[in-house]
């Protein structure tokens, strides 16, 4: 079976942590879209390290660990981040595969990325500028480069002729670039690439199946920014949603198994785009301090603001859920009171809890139900039969709401800081 572990929000819900628990029941770990714009942020034995492109069963030696043909690869960060791993003496040439179909992300990727951020002045997508829309977008456009081609003769002809097509669009929009630098160092990371296992990985993945492993899809930014759902264009150029993991790796539906979507207990976004329940005040800022709420690749401050139910429950529908996992419940310790979204209210009065098609045009009010505090620390705890009652009920609540269980709590960064619920 291939079971998917997301995040059902705008990314950034702590989805490291729990893969990098998860792992240990897993043969194989793989990741099926998105590319360096995630940052998987794995914390344990006092040691913090962020994954981008590499998937988070690294850190298992038992582990194998799949960059699949729905992610878009950039040479130059794999780079570092191999090298970054040096450290940690792990055997990545034999614990690591690539798929020849994976999308590469040249240099001028990210300098077209820019040059269309900036072009958008105030209407900017707030993009990580890692050259990920440009990436999909020449692959959809079947121009792009594949890994599989940095084995072919042809593969500097290939990339010179995508280079002069985004030369143009440079030029057009006006954007200056220096580019020898990066260049260089793009074919060097070609190079290093080569000594890596670039196969068709989607025989290797459905050998696997056939063997009865477990496989382990990890979902890289959230629902919410899917391409198809979110709140398009603030969206990422991929299907973060459970259905990418059946083209992102090519295996059949029917051999997915538990969905875990994972939550935080409040909401955060990175980058532009709609946000209902945003909280914009000494609120907002301290949830974000408390919370260490940055960017895990570009260091931004994430905006916050309370759980937003009707968003959730869209995340849970597209995702056929089967166990939900509540990340960082622990920064909510210090308030009095917790407010969660349980409808919208649009402009003409109608309530709902669908997420509306305009959402970037109108406004819409949240319509909030209010739990009381639990104003304790949870580091202790370790069941759900010892949790405070306030957290009980908040709990009980969400459950209720969202249909699925709970399953996992976590109350800190540290692997162990998880709650387990039979
Ligand atoms: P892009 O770069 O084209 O995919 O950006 C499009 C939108 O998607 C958002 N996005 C993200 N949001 C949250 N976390 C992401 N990954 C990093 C992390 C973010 C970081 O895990 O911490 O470090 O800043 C991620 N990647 C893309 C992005 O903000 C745009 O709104
Ligand atoms: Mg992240």
């Amino acid at each position: 079976m291939i079971d998917i572990l997301l995040g059902l929000q705008w990314g950034d819900e702590g989805k490291g942590k729990i893969v990098d628990v998860l792992a240990p029941e897993y043969q194989v770990v793989a990741r099926f879209q998105g590319g360096p714009n995630a940052g998987h942020t794995l914390e344990f034995d006092g040691i913090k390290h962020v994954l981008h492109q590499i998937p988070s069963g690294i850190f298992r030696s038992d582990c194998l660990n799949v960059i699949g043909n729905g992610v878009v690869l950039d040479p130059i960060v794999f780079r570092r981040e191999i090298e970054g791993l040096a450290k940690y003496n792990l055997d990545l040439r034999k614990n690591l595969i690539i798929s020849k179909k994976t999308a590469i992300i040249i240099p001028t990727h990210r300098l077209v990325d820019a040059a269309q951020e900036k072009a958008k002045g105030d209407s900017k997508i707030g993009s990580t500028l890692r050259g990920i829309g440009p990436a999909y977008t020449d692959k959809v456009s079947r121009q792009g480069l594949r890994l599989g081609d940095i084995l072919s003769p042809n593969f500097e002809q290939k990339y010179n002729r995508l280079v002069e097509t985004h030369k143009q669009m440079l030029s057009f929009l006006d954007f200056s670039f220096d580019l020898s630098e990066s260049e260089r160092e793009f074919f060097s990371a070609i190079e290093f690439l080569k000594e890596f296992t670039i196969v068709d990985t989607e025989y290797i993945v459905n050998d696997s199946l056939k063997k009865g492993q477990r496989i382990l899809a990890e979902g890289a930014q959230g629902s919410l920014l899917d391409i198809d759902f979110g709140s398009y264009p603030f969206v990422t150029s991929s299907n973060t949603t459970a259905a990418g993991v059946c083209s992102g790796l090519g295996v059949a539906p029917r051999q997915v198994g538990e969905v875990y979507g994972i939550f935080k207990a409040y909401c955060t976004r990175v980058g532009s785009g709609p946000f209902p329940t945003e909280l914009h005040d000494d609120l907002g800022e301290a949830i974000r301090q408390e919370g260490r709420e940055f960017g895990a690749t570009t260091g931004r401050p994430r905006r916050t603001g309370w759980l937003d139910l009707p968003a959730l429950k869209y995340s849970i529908m597209l995702n056929g859920v089967t166990q939900l996992i509540m990340m960082k419940v622990d920064v909510l310790n210090f308030l009095d009171e917790i407010n969660v979204c349980t409808h919208y209210k649009l402009p003409d009065g109608t309530v709902t809890e669908q997420m509306p098609f305009d959402l970037n045009d109108i406004q819409v009010e949240p319509i909030y139900k209010s739990f009381k505090g639990w104003k304790c620390s949870l580091e202790n705890f370790r069941t759900y039969e010892d949790v405070p009652a306030e957290l009980a009920a908040y709990i009980n609540y969400l459950e209720t709401e969202l249909e699925i269980p709970i399953s996992f709590i976590s109350t800190g960064p540290d692997r162990e800081a998880v709650i387990l619920r039979e």
